[in-house]
């Protein structure tokens, strides 16, 4: 087997198709309305026969759920609604019995406030933990003016000891203290942990977060909107993921992929640049972006921006870097809503469209639950049916401060919410998408009825994105092949080539519902179409039909 594919080291999570579960959403095994281990566990072969290689299960462990998870109490203790230990290891196992690697979500840029090591921190000034955390004096007021993702100061005053801590998301996330060694060294302790069990790596929240500026300064006028920016990237960053590689990752055959928040494109190579043994990837926020003004809040998209972020990466990344793809997560919308259209005329063949787009480009692609299935966005049209800690601490900065009215408020998280992502998964027709016997934890989507994994046969999105995994799998240029957008600007249709030395593939995707014509150049005839979202035309250069997706082997 060749070790260099068209410049790349092969490596296996490089060729390796990732499949995340968000575990609270689901699949719930007793009915107390919330996705579980068990759960996981029994749906197992339902991931297995997308022909995924990985499962990226978001956390599982002890946490109070102010941030569903993402504020960890106890990292060696699994969350006790989702199950024991002995439910994880199951999992674990029968999913190494399938062929399935899983990695599992490493927050450790901040834990819960709950968690033991930060009662002590608070307890007092002098205790053995206080350096754990970041804990400054006020001056009347925040030590500075840094604002919190989630909203509101990044500082909050703990009454007994009359000092701030910082937590870059919620007050319930205060974040760690990466400066003091003995953090470092039981951060790499708990991943020796769960290495020991098994796991085949991590998924890494905000990673680039944990090594903070020691100065302090306030905001810089230009990031105020976005200081994510200047929280990311610190003097250390580098120096603390290479420690991290030799004191827990080395001896293991692990996969490693990074949230890069607050990443420029530029300083991505810092972090995956394999001669560096830091990341073997991260997640850049390109692709999920397109339609979020400098605000942040929802703007219109347009498909060449979408474009140019391939573009951008197939230059920006050489061939010791290697990238990832996806468009959505647990943190954003559904992919047919925000990229194709999820009326019940287009639904299913847009939603073919963006499978064929994440499966075809260069990079670690990631799918999320439910998207094989096409499911869609929640028709939000209350504060009250939201979960979510961010959209409850924008409803009180945006509507309760009087920036902007209920209407805009739910407008922008009708596009952008994370809860349209953390919806229960459509299992059947039946009561509760067949989701539970009980009352889900977050409400079903109403249309559970058209859409669910009742129909994962032939014709169904789920079988596409069979197909679509099948056909990368067996043609390397899918995977290590160079990408080259032919029609950087044309605003309905994406047409790029993936090419190595041995195979040629052509991909056409029309995104809308309007015919588009492909002209091919003389020196350049249409080959077979290999997989297509419609019956083949009678000659492969007929024009493209409404969100038609064409792959062609040249
Ligand atoms: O996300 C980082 C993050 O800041 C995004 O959630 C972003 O703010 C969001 O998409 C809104 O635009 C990670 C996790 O993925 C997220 O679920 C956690 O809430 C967050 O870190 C804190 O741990
Ligand atoms: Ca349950």
């Amino acid at each position: 087997m060749d070790t260099v594919i068209n410049g790349y080291r092969r490596r296996w999570w490089k060729e390796a198709v990732v499949y995340q579960v968000y575990p609270r959403a689901f699949y719930d095994s007793n009915g107390d309305g919330i996705g579980d281990l068990e759960g996981l566990r029994l749906k197992l072969p339902y991931i297995k026969g997308l022909g995924v290689d990985v499962i990226w299960l978001s956390p599982h462990f002890d946490s109070p759920n102010a941030d569903n998870g993402y504020d960890i109490r106890d990292y060696r203790k699994v969350m006790a609604e989702f199950g024991t230990m002995d439910d994880f290891d199951a999992v674990l196992t029968e999913a190494h019995a399938l062929g399935l690697r899983l990695i599992i979500d490493l927050v450790v840029n901040h834990t819960s406030d709950e968690h033991a090591w930060f009662t002590e921190s608070r307890s007092s000034q002098t205790n053995e933990k206080r350096d754990y955390y970041i804990w400054r004096p006020g001056n009347d007021g925040p030590p500075n003016d840094w604002t919190s993702i989630f909203g509101g100061s990044a500082w909050t005053l703990d009454a007994a000891t009359g000092d701030y801590y910082l937590h870059l998301f919620d007050p319930k996330q205060p974040d760690l203290n990466w400066e003091n060694p003995k953090v470092r060294a039981q951060v790499y302790a708990l991943m020796r942990f769960w290495l020991d069990k098994g796991v085949d790596g991590f998924r890494m929240d905000v990673i680039p977060f944990i090594s903070k500026d020691q100065e302090f300064s306030d905001l810089p006028a230009e990031h105020a909107a976005r200081p994510q920016f200047v929280y990311a990237n610190g003097p250390r960053v580098h120096e603390f993921l290479q420690e991290m590689r030799s004191e827990a990752l080395a001896p293991y055959d692990t996969m490693t992929v990074g949230e890069a928040f607050g990443i420029t494109p530029q300083q991505v190579p810092n972090f995956v640049d394999e001669r560096h043994g830091e990341l073997d990837m991260v997640f850049q926020f390109g692709a999920v972006e397109v339609d979020r003004g400098a605000d942040g809040r929802w703007v219109p998209w347009k498909l060449a921006d979408l474009k140019a972020v391939f573009s951008r990466q197939e230059k920006q990344l050489d061939r010791h870097c290697w990238p990832t793809v996806f468009f959505s997560n647990h943190d954003n919308p559904r992919i047919v809503s925000r990229y194709g259209d999820d009326g019940p005329e287009w639904r299913v063949k847009s939603a073919k469209t963006m499978a064929a787009l994440l499966l075809t480009m260069k990079g670690t692609p990631f799918i999320y639950q439910g998207d094989e299935l096409g499911m869609t966005n929640f028709p939000f049209s209350d504060i009250s049916q939201f979960n979510d800690i961010w959209a409850r601490n924008a409803y009180r900065d945006e509507v309760e401060s009087g920036r902007y009215s209920v209407a805009d408020f739910l407008m922008n998280q009708n596009h952008l919410s994370r809860d349209h992502a953390r919806t229960p998964m459509q299992w059947t027709s039946g009561t509760n998408a067949g989701f539970t016997t009980g009352t889900p934890w977050l409400s079903v989507n109403p249309n559970y009825r058209e859409i669910n994994a009742e129909d994962v046969g032939d014709g169904s999105i789920y079988a596409w994105y069979a197909d679509l995994i099948h056909l990368r799998r067996s043609h390397p240029a899918l995977v290590y092949g160079d990408y080259l957008d032919l029609m950087p600007d044309h605003p309905r249709l994406f047409a790029y080539r993936r090419t190595t030395e041995a195979e040629d593939f052509l991909i056409l995707l029309n995104f809308g519902p309007d015919e588009q014509t492909f002209q091919f150049p003389m020196n350049f005839p249409p080959g077979d179409i290999v997989l297509g979202n419609y019956p083949a035309p009678a000659n492969g250069s007929e024009p493209l039909r409404g969100w038609e997706a064409r792959i062609y082997r040249l």
